[in-house]
């Protein structure tokens, strides 16, 4: 292999995914210093890699792959045959799975580094971040999550900046879901009456901005994954996503409904009680919003509904953008703001890509 040779292995190919391929052919174009070669690319049903490692083209690669005859190895085969490679290997996770994420100890160990937008590692057991960051920190590979929070909005390389650079946060705030932003936005717009919010669900779920069951975004828990990871950056030991309140906004009826679609049927019963949030909110001249907090002092983190009133910049955000305050010593009373679009494939894949220079600067 050539000196400045560096393997990439992507595993997933969805909507992250893809994006992320077409940012990674215009980095090798840029960027001749370092050959940038794709040996392995899988999604959960097919494979495409070579024994001797010779390159798959970036450009082909998806409909390479979904040509592919070859079922995907299992995890341990997938690692060794990375190890194996006869240069630096950078793995790109752009799936959601938790086997792949329990991994990332053994990938590090092994002297691999990752990129991903997967949440699941950093939003896991205390012992898995323990882990992994450990098995970084002895192997030498690197692990950069950019994307696991407000995708490629700079999130965590900010914290990461105002914590090592010794500042001290004291709190962070913020909307933290795309799906629960432009619920919100549109159901209880500062101006305006809005939409009942059976309907505003159906909408999002029309618009492609919820998950295939909008349970998985009404409950709360993808909110509070995003602020387990950026507790444990600010410093505190957060056992576990469920391990603080979360407010689910799935009415206790409909939990155990079968189908998403049944789900969105029978929502319209329950419009009266988000009826009455918004009105109380309302009265107050405070609009409602969906939101997460980390407070230092109390050491406390908490996901849910919140009162805010109509000059706040949580309560004028737009469209589907996220927002995270960061107050710190060094910041006081005015925080450090960062705002933006928080979800889709092209901007969730730049923030995997702009993990991805950064390691190629490290090893
Ligand atoms: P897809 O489109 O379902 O693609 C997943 C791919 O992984 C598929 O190719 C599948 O075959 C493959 N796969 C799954 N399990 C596998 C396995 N065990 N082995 C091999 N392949 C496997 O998912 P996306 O949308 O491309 O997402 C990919 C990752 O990015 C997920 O971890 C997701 O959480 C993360 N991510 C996505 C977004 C987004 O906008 N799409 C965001 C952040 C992170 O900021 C975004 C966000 O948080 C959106 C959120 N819903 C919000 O704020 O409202």
């Amino acid at each position: 292999a050539a000196k400045n040779q560096v393997f990439i292995a992507i595993i997933g190919a969805g909507g992250v995914g893809k994006c992320f391929l077409g940012q990674l052919a215009k980095l090798a174009v840029r960027r001749p210093s370092t050959k940038l070669s794709l040996c392995y690319i899988s999604t959960s049903k097919k494979a495409l890699f070579n024994n001797d490692y010779s390159e798959i083209s970036i450009d082909n690669a998806i409909s390479s792959l979904s040509a592919s005859s070859t079922a995907p190895p299992s995890l341990p085969d997938v690692v060794n045959y990375l190890a194996a490679a006869p240069s630096k290997v950078v793995l790109v996770d752009n799936t959601s799975s938790q086997d792949i994420a329990d991994a990332y100890p053994l990938i590090l160990s092994r002297g691999i580094s990752i990129v991903t937008p997967n949440k699941k590692a950093f939003s896991g057991s205390n012992k898995l971040w323990q882990d992994i960051f450990a098995a970084a920190q002895s192997s030498g590979a690197k692990v950069y999550h950019e994307s696991s929070v407000g995708a490629g909005l700079p999130v965590i390389c900010t914290l990461k900046d105002l914590v090592e650079t010794g500042d001290e946060v004291t709190k962070i705030e913020g909307v933290f879901s795309g799906t629960m932003s432009f619920l919100f936005n549109s159901f209880a717009p500062t101006t305006g009456s809005g939409g009942q919010w059976s309907a505003e669900v159906k909408k999002a779920k029309e618009l492609g901005y919820t998950e295939p069951d909008p349970r998985d975004d009404l409950n709360g828990l993808d909110v509070a994954r995003k602020l387990t990871i950026l507790a444990r950056l600010s410093g505190l030991a957060v056992e576990s996503p469920t391990s603080f309140p979360v407010q689910s906004l799935i009415p206790k009826e409909l939990e155990s409904v079968a189908s998403g679609d049944e789900f969105l049927e029978r929502l319209p019963e329950f419009d009266s009680q988000m009826e009455q949030v918004k009105a109380e909110a309302q009265r107050e001249g405070k609009v409602v919003r969906f939101v997460g907090s980390i407070d230092m002092a109390t050491k406390s983190v908490k996901v849910g509904l919140e009162k805010f009133d109509l000059s706040h910049p949580i309560a004028a955000l737009k469209g589907s953008d996220n927002i995270i305050s960061f107050y710190t010593k060094r910041y006081g009373n005015s925080p450090l703001i960062v705002q933006g679009a928080g979800a889709g494939g092209e901007v969730t894949a730049m923030g995997v890509t702009a993990d991805l220079l950064r390691v190629l600067s490290q090893i």
